[in-house]
């Protein structure tokens, strides 16, 4: 059905009107329903249309997207989803197949139908429903008990996903008042934001670089997979526009993928020799100076002074020219003297003397020093790649630059050694110049800052109190920690009680056990009431961690409420405002309430929001547009507005860095002060680039039934989230003859497994059950397969058992639709030994050794 502009502004129009609902219990299972939404009824039909403008949020990029919605009867069935087209930002947004399984994210057999309470022991999977009002009143019980004891540092929220994801960080912080909410990054990205801190002063993560696909001559990937694991379709369609101009694309990775089907050159190397590589083309490109000298003289400290026997700067002086920040001493070519940089014509990139009667030297021949060992032949040995192509990739690069450079990659939670290998990576871009150039690593746009809803309605605010858990697992020896993201530091503090057990766990769409490093001990410990006294989680469907919950709140999914706050498109350098809007209710049977509705009505009962405010959240979301200085009802027809569309281009990013000199880093002023105690050492703390080995390179050789599990993200899965339960998903896997674990032939043959075999597959930390697919696809090394697609069957139950009200039992099983037969390595590995305390505690997920059995009989 079509609906003309005209009906279209009468829908609008009546929305924008609405009247704000109440909302005290009891209330019906619609909570919201308005806004946004266009309901067009032909006289001749007996069936309505209504075509819902909204984004995606399933990875979280928020493409902007029409959802279709017809309702025959009392139901509404969604008949298609479709990219929601438009002139000014087709250039930069499609949207991917994920959406697709929209349709059946509905009707999930695992979807929770309503609030649960825990029967059984904990990590059973028995519950019966409850009521909201019931959830609430023994959530909001156990807070205040917690803070009538000053205890409210006790309480831990974790939250990424959804819409309202980072309101329930703020909730638990700045309305309850306690030091502790994190979410996944330390799973994600955290190896790559610390290498970068080395360079920038800063942790600097994924969406801080907007590679310029479109004008780059030349991409260097490792580990990343941009027609895969698609971050964003804004992203892929740069790309592919960067292919269609020419761009030479070279891939490293341990497998093929669709990525290596259409690359110039790729490489099948070892997991984690990565960094071989890198190190061998800083060191090509230092030894034969193909370095963009302009470049590291006005940008970067580069022609530092350091003294060469204590690696002190041999003078740091306040710089005029930029407030608060040093100069330094260099070595002027122009004048053959020693002058402060800012007042040197032509400072010297590779001097080497004496000043005060001590030896002293550049940064850039220090690094160069450092690097000296790492020749192609080196790195060869350890990857299988020949000298004179590493050799050959280093020049080329050079050549292209500063249209070239080595991708900064998404993920930096696999091996242990990740972060220098992305601090390498963006060394060697610095060096040929390519860091903020045309055809470069640009910066994005930035982001508009929209009003918290907290604010706008009112919610009383406090300081939070108490020590943290990341400030005492800093002060116990881990290095690093990023503020909001240590989900593995909380595993730990669960495993060991420090610093002290936790009161209360609220979980928000994050699937803990899934995604961190868990493993049997973590469970164990979940499971004892000592150690987390209630376990809260809110989320759509059952996962592995709401078997652990004795609380579960059923949340819609994000095309079922509409949310109470404008939303920014994450992961590109457009700037893009849109909103969320409701498209259908949950099936009936399904009382599931939005995030916003469960943190005000949390407010009420702790007393931080009077009981008679009623929130509108449309209301909300055109407070906060206006705000920003944008038309809302513009927004809601349209479904978003474009802010910016250009990345930056500018070495720093246009301010100055946060780095002692202000200045692109390479040799870092304040970590090297620091950490200098680590020149030297194989470790990641190293202010110098070195080669660390990966931890399963540590054990020896492997033996014939010894591999690294690979996981990877395949175009219609997702990391931990509730597609991967989806047919869509499952039967796609099944067609490319993915869904299982791939091996290659040399070592399938040597254990006598065939396709279709079923192994046991044993990590330090747990055992999965997998099926086998030979490929030659991958290295001999690893085993892979996409991640998530497996439970450890021995401890966690794949049924959970639901008594109704009405009395009756309702089972639901985890894969229902089949499948299970895949792997999530964080089940296999010890959540002891598979992290990085070197860089806050990380993830490193695949750096392990499993063993494989073939299950006979
Ligand atoms: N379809 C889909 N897309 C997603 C997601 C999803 O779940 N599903 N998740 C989103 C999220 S949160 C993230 S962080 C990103 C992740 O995005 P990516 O980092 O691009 O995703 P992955 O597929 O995990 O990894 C990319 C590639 O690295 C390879 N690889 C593994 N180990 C090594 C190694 O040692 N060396 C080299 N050179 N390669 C290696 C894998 O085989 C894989 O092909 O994806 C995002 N997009
Ligand atoms: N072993 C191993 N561990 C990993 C990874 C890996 O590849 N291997 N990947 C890591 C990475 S990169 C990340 S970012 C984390 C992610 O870790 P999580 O954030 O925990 O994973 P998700 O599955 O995205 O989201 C958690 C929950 O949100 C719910 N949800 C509801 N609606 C939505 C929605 O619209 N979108 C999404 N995404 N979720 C929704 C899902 O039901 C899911 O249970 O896991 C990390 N852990
Ligand atoms: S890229 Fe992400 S947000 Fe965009 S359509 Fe695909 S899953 Fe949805
Ligand atoms: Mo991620």
């Amino acid at each position: 059905m079509k609906i003309s502009r005209r009906d279209f502004i009468k829908i609008a129009a009546v929305a924008g009107a609405s009247v704000a609902l109440p909302l005290s219990l009891p209330r019906p299972r619609t909570v919201i329903d308005k806004g946004g939404v266009k309901f067009a009824a032909a006289a001749s039909e007996p069936s309505k249309s209504k075509v819902v403008v909204s984004s995606c949020l399933i990875c979280g990029q928020r493409c902007p997207f029409k959802i279709y919605v017809r309702k025959v009867g009392d139901e509404e069935v969604i008949e298609k989803i479709v990219y929601a087209s438009d002139p000014s930002h087709d250039e930069f947004f499609a949207i991917c197949g994920r959406p697709q399984t929209i349709f059946e994210l509905r009707y999930l057999p695992e979807r929770i139908p309503r609030p649960l309470k825990r029967v059984g022991p904990r990590g059973s999977g028995q519950f019966v429903e409850i009521t909201w009002e019931e959830a609430l009143d023994i959530i909001a019980k156990k807070i205040k008990e917690l803070m009538d004891k000053g205890e409210v540092h006790r309480i831990v929220a974790v939250s990424h996903q959804g819409y309202e994801g980072s309101h329930v960080r703020d909730f638990f912080k700045n309305v309850i008042g306690t030091p502790n909410a994190t979410q996944h990054c330390d799973t994600c990205h955290t190896g790559m934001d610390i290498g970068h801190k080395f360079i920038f002063g800063s942790p600097k993560g994924p969406s801080a670089f907007q590679p310029d696909y479109k004008n780059a001559k030349m991409i260097i990937v490792m580990g990343r997979n941009p027609v895969g694991g698609i971050v964003a379709s804004a992203w892929t369609k740069m790309f592919t526009e960067g292919r269609a101009n020419k761009a030479k694309l070279v891939v490293f990775d341990v497998r093929k993928s669709r990525l290596t089907a259409i690359a110039d050159e790729y490489y099948i190397i070892p997991p984690a020799t990565d960094l071989a590589i890198s190190l061998a083309i800083l060191n090509v490109i230092l030894t034969e100076k193909l370095y963009n000298k302009d470049y590291l003289i006005k940008w970067t400290n580069a022609p530092m002074l350091f003294y060469a026997d204590t690696l002190e700067p041999v003078k740091l002086a306040d710089n005029p020219l930029m407030e608060g920040k040093k100069t330094y001493l260099v070595y002027d070519e122009a004048t053959g003297e020693f002058k402060l940089k800012t007042e040197a014509k032509q400072p010297a990139l590779e001097y080497e003397g004496t000043y005060n009667g001590r030896p002293v030297k550049t940064a850039l021949l220090l690094l160069k020093d450092h690097v000296k060992d790492y020749t192609p032949e080196w790195a060869e040995k350890i990857t299988g790649v020949p000298a004179n192509t590493i050799r050959r990739i280093a020049r080329e690069l050079a050549e292209a630059a500063p249209k070239a450079f080595i991708d900064h990659g998404y993920k930096g939670a696999r091996y242990y050694n990740e972060g220098m290998l992305k601090r390498v990576n963006m060394l060697i871009n610095v060096l040929i110049g390519s860091v903020g150039s045309v055809g470069g690593v640009a910066y994005p746009a930035g982001k508009p800052k929209i009003k918290h809803p907290f604010d706008i309605i009112g919610i009383e605010k406090t300081k939070p109190t108490g020590l943290s858990i990341p400030d005492y697992w800093a002060q116990n020896g881990i290095e690093n920690i990023i503020g909001k993201c240590w989900s593995q530091l909380l595993v730990k503090t669960i495993m060991t009680g420090k610093p002290y057990p936790i009161g209360l766990l609220f979980i928000h769409l994050e699937n803990l056990v899934a995604h961190t490093v868990s493993g049997r001990k973590f469970l164990e410990a979940l499971k004892d009431e000592k150690r987390v006294e209630l376990i809260v989680v809110a989320d759509t469907t059952f996962n592995e961690t709401v078997m652990y919950a004795d609380i579960v709140l059923p949340i819609p999914l994000f095309f079922e409420a509409t949310t109470w706050s404008l939303q920014t498109a994450k992961k590109s350098y457009v700037s893009l405002v849109t909103t969320g809007i409701k498209a259908v209710d949950p099936p009936s049977g399904i009382d599931a309430r939005p995030t916003w509705w469960i943190l005000v009505e949390l407010a009420k009962r702790l007393g931080k929001l009077p009981p008679n405010v009623e929130v509108d959240p449309l209301e909300v979301q055109r407070k906060q547009a206006e705000a920003l200085g944008i038309n809302f009802d513009e927004l809601l027809e349209k479904g978003y507005v474009m802010l910016w569309t250009k990345p930056k281009y500018h070495p720093w990013g246009g301010e100055p860095l946060s780095t002692v000199t202000g200045e692109l880093e390479i040799v870092n002023v304040a970590l090297l002060e620091k950490y200098r105690g680590f020149v030297g050492k194989e470790s990641p703390l190293n202010p110098f680039p070195i080669w660390i080995r990966p931890l399963w390179m540590r054990k020896g050789q492997l033996a014939p039934d010894e591999f690294i599990p690979v996981e990877y993200q395949d175009p219609l899965t997702s990391i931990n989230m509730l597609i991967r339960f989806a047919k869509l998903s499952i039967d796609a896997l099944e067609y490319k003859n993915l869904y299982g674990v791939l091996i290659h032939p040399s070592r399938a043959e040597k254990l006598g497994l065939r396709t279709g075999d079923l192994v046991r597959i044993k990590g330090a930390g747990g055992e999965i059950i997998a099926k086998v697919i030979v490929s030659e696809d991958v290295h001999p090394y690893i085993i892979a397969a996409p991640h998530a697609t497996a439970i450890d069957e021995m401890v966690i139950p794949r049924t959970a058992r639901i008594k109704t009200r009405e009395g009756r039992e309702i089972t639901v099983k985890l894969f229902s639709k089949g499948g299970g037969y895949g792997i999530n390595n964080n089940l296999l590995a010890d959540p002891d030994e598979a992290v990085v305390p070197e860089e806050g505690y990380r993830a490193a997920q695949h750096d392990f050794v499993v063993r494989i059995e073939k299950i006979t009989g």
